[in-house]
């Protein structure tokens, strides 16, 4: 009733009619409808929102428990030697469930400013080495920089003289704690075991290094007989000023194996030979630090993985260092180690 009167009557056309009382019950009348209107529209609009909500988090947990399954446990496998499957990559991926886990399992999806295509660079074969810019996305750098701030750092190098001039950093390590726990830590680590072929339960724990100005680490191996990391995974959580560039003796710059006396391990993983030399020369191998780039990189030979590992089955190819950081900007590391055995 109400609602008919204040639609057909126009206020003047009521006062000439009944007076001033009529027009006051035509207003009041069309307030209410206005208000009702208003609060349905509120009420829809809710639980709208809420419907959306709530299938979204259901999308999310069901897409996620399938994420951790079937593909993800194929992929992070040792199905074949690692370094022999092309590294899973959101790009060219070479099946349809390689697609749909880049597509809907990798979390690319919730950050914004993360590329979907992000295609490896095959830098050498002779040690398989890949590099990948965006691996990170600069959102994800960001979060995993403020978990940083949290963490304990202890000095990398050992005490004495000779050892802080071999390798001088901070270092720190993610406990399972949190790299269990918290979903940025949890999803990089599973891009990295996808990405490398190696599963889950043969990473180390995430380690993080910081390099101030002048910090190095001089020429070494990630593998050894007793330490078998079949794979290394460097991700730069920063750009720098200069300097702190990670290279390779053994390589030319465009990944050829270079000829002539090499430098060698002499003492297990390390070697005294002066890294320096290659820092400073164009020809030699050498990725630069880059917020949220990441080098792939194999440390062993394809029979170490079948047979018993021995040093020679360790590729001295590998023997890699991180040179010198020039500047005030520090260079931030995060890296996976991942052995041929599980360590669970
Ligand atoms: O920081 C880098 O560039 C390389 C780090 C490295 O080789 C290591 O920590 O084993």
């Amino acid at each position: 009733m109400g609602r008919s009167v204040a639609a057909r009557k126009h206020p003047d056309d009521c006062r000439q009619q009944h007076g001033e009382a009529a027009v006051r019950n035509v207003l009041r009348a069309r307030r209410k409808e206005d208000t009702k209107g208003v609060w349905t529209i509120a009420l829809c609009g809710s639980l709208a929102i809420g419907l959306v909500a709530y299938l979204w988090n259901f999308a999310d947990q069901a897409l996620s428990a399938a994420c951790v399954g079937h593909v993800f446990e194929t992929l992070a496998s040792f199905e074949e030697f690692p370094s022999e499957r092309t590294p899973w990559h959101s790009g060219a991926p070479g099946s349809i469930a390689e697609y749909a886990y880049g597509l809907f399992c990798d979390g690319r999806w919730r950050f914004w400013d993360h590329p979907w295509r992000v295609v490896p660079t095959q830098l050498a074969s002779d040690p398989l080495l890949y590099v990948f810019d965006d691996f990170l996305s600069s959102s994800e750098v960001n979060a995993v920089l403020k978990l940083v701030s949290d963490l304990d750092f202890f000095s990398s190098g050992l005490k004495d003289s000779v050892d802080m001039g071999y390798r001088s950093s901070r270092t720190s390590f993610f406990p399972p704690g949190i790299a269990e726990e918290d979903p940025v830590l949890l999803r990089i680590a599973r891009r990295i075991h996808a990405t490398a072929h190696v599963p889950l339960s043969h990473g180390e724990l995430l380690q993080v290094v910081e390099y101030r100005e002048g910090d190095k680490y001089e020429l070494h191996l990630d593998a050894d007989p007793d330490v078998p990391r079949v794979a290394t995974m460097i991700l730069y959580l920063s750009d720098v000023d200069g300097g702190g560039e990670t290279v390779w003796p053994h390589n030319l710059f465009n990944g050829s194996l270079q000829e002539g006396p090499l430098p060698k391990p002499t003492n297990g993983s390390e070697t005294r030979q002066p890294m320096q030399p290659y820092c400073d020369h164009q020809s030699y191998l050498k990725v630069q630090p880059k917020k949220g780039r990441a080098v792939l990189m194999y440390n062993l030979k394809r029979e170490a993985v079948w047979g018993d590992i021995k040093q020679t089955m360790v590729n001295e190819n590998s023997l890699h260092g991180a040179c010198p950081v020039r500047g005030k900007r520090s260079k931030w590391v995060l890296q996976k180690w991942m052995q041929y055995k599980s360590l669970a």
